[in-house]
């Protein structure tokens, strides 16, 4: 039996992420104007273990659309690829989706799946829901999107295909130019005929939207709020997340729901590890995350402005979300 496998983050890789979060920090908090963190810091393993518990909320429909889309369509999704397959995913997740792409997959090849993250709570979640599917190799890999798509690619033998799952709406975390750009280097990572598999939450009334963000158990204001407990774990800071109110907004001009962590009181914040004191005046926000909303088919301008086309899009009714699959050319 072939055991499961994980390629761990290198060392210097992991004094590199935390001299990262550094920076990141004293450039969002560290000058007057806006506070702003990138929304990938709100996912260390208890946020990524808080985002599981929100992606089962009654009023958090996205996840499950993404999981109905896929149930249902994974033979035709696979019906419309160039086989065979290397398979990786950016950002593992739970992995509860990914099984049906896989076990269609496994019905036409032996299939090798690369789930990549940055988190080994997250990879170990995905091993234990994935790592023993009949006909499917397992092999996390612990590092940042580009890097380890990179690896994937190095992987493929000759006459393969790869395919990269990007589910969940995760691209609508990107600011709309950023996710282009990201896509776009994407597709330069890979050859023509590589398959991008990518799923958008789609536009839908706010009175749906804004409690699927603001939960009333408060299971999104803690995945929140625990950005800045994990700046006091990880960087000696001493924020108090009491004194901060989850706040979520709905931009009509930006089609996207705007998360920000508003404080409730003047204060003062230390960041040893970023040499920062911080100062929030009462009401000040810190701009924590953006969800962005697409248009039905938005995806064929997506894949016709970063060197894909799109081959088809399958869309859940229920909770308007689109699961669309884009060839590189
Ligand atoms: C991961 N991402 C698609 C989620 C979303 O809906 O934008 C993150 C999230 N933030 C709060 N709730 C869920």
């Amino acid at each position: 039996m072939k055991l499961p496998l994980v390629a761990t983050l290198p060392a210097d890789s992991v004094a590199a992420a935390r001299a990262e979060l550094i920076a990141d920090v004293r450039a969002g908090l560290g000058h007057p104007g806006p506070k702003t963190l990138p929304p990938k810091y709100l996912y260390d393993d208890v946020g990524s273990a808080l985002f599981e518990a929100i992606s089962r909320l009654p009023e958090y429909g996205l996840t499950r659309a993404d999981e109905r889309i896929l149930r249902s369509a994974a033979p035709h999704i696979v019906g419309r690829l160039e086989l065979p397959v290397l398979v990786a995913e950016l950002g593992s997740g739970s992995g509860r989706k990914t099984r049906w792409i896989l076990q269609a997959l496994a019905r036409r090849q032996e299939t090798t799946y690369f789930p990549i993250d940055i988190s080994a709570a997250a990879l170990a979640q995905c091993e234990r829901e994935l790592g023993r599917l009949p006909g499917v190799r397992w092999i996390g890999l612990e590092r940042d999107y580009s890097s380890g798509v990179a690896e994937v690619v190095a992987r493929r033998g000759r006459d393969q295909r790869v395919l990269v799952l990007f589910l969940g709406s995760t691209i609508g975390n990107f600011e709309r130019t950023e996710a282009d750009a990201f896509l776009r280097q994407l597709r330069r990572a890979l050859a023509p005929g590589d398959a991008l598999l990518l799923g958008t939450d789609l536009e839908k009334p706010i009175a749906r939207l804004l409690p699927a963000y603001d939960d009333p158990g408060g299971s999104t204001a803690a995945f929140n709020r625990n950005l800045l407990v994990r700046m006091n774990r990880e960087l000696g800071a001493d924020f108090d997340p009491a004194r901060f109110e989850h706040e979520v907004r709905w931009s009509a001009a930006e089609r996207r729901i705007e998360i920000r962590l508003r404080a409730t009181s003047a204060q003062r914040v230390r960041i040893p590890a970023a040499d920062l004191e911080v100062t929030f005046a009462a009401g000040e926000a810190l701009w924590t995350e953006n969800s962005h909303k697409y248009a039905e088919h938005e995806a064929v301008e997506i894949a016709r402005r970063t060197g894909f086309r799109c081959e088809g899009e399958w869309v859940d009714r229920e909770w308007p979300f689109a699961e669309s699959l884009l060839i590189a050319h």
